[in-house]
């Protein structure tokens, strides 16, 4: 095969690594559009407790459970992270293998420092990562959330945000885990995480 041919195969290769998405329907919840590029959920780059940056190779070999939220959610995102905080505790030795994860969708109030405050309420382990808002903005686009501020009225510039609310489960090769995790209580998702745990190693 000639030079060119080759580099033309290489090119159609490299077309061919696919961008797609997979769609994620829950509860009331818009259609979610995650971007999986060759199977694999979309890189993000995010500012971590440290204001050190991280990015989703940070956790190869680890699965993440991620979620998108704000430190000044009135119901949602602490209700969620209570039901993360009792995983970590259904799951005892195994939680290791697991890193929960809080992506900010306010970083004009969620600092880095105030993310590891808030999260240290419910699980030291869970990790709160943020940044600009064109880090977030990315991060947020690659798993298909939405979010909006919403004023409160007549609170002087106060606002609440409007987000979308699923949990994202990604295996250690940074494939989404499907079906991603829904609604389940604490101890039954301790547990189907186990399953997945030991599904993925017997591979
Ligand atoms: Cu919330």
């Amino acid at each position: 095969m000639s030079r060119i041919r080759l580099i033309l195969w290489a090119l159609v290769a490299f077309a061919v690594a696919a961008v797609s998405t997979i769609t994620l329907y829950r509860g009331q919840n818009p259609a979610l559009q995650v971007t999986v590029v060759d199977g694999r959920i979309k890189p993000f780059s995010l500012i971590g407790p440290g204001n050190q940056l991280i990015t989703n190779a940070h956790f190869r070999g680890k699965w993440m459970l991620l979620f998108f939220g704000y430190t000044h959610c009135p119901d949602i995102c602490p209700t969620t992270m209570l039901t993360i905080a009792s995983v970590l505790n259904d799951l005892g030795d195994e939680a290791v293998k697991l890193q929960p994860i809080f992506i900010t969708i306010d970083p004009e109030r969620d600092s880095p420092a105030l993310l590891k405050d808030y999260l240290a309420n419910f699980d030291s382990r869970i990790l709160g990562l943020g940044g600009d808002e064109q880090r977030v903005a990315e991060a947020a686009e690659a798993f298909g959330v939405f979010y909006r501020k919403q004023p409160i009225d007549n609170s002087d510039g106060d606002y609440y945000m409007d987000h979308s609310t699923a949990l994202y489960l990604v295996d250690p090769d940074g494939r989404l885990a499907r079906p991603y995790v829904p609604d389940v209580p604490p101890g039954e998702l301790a547990e189907k995480l186990r399953v997945r745990f030991r599904t993925f190693e017997e591979k």
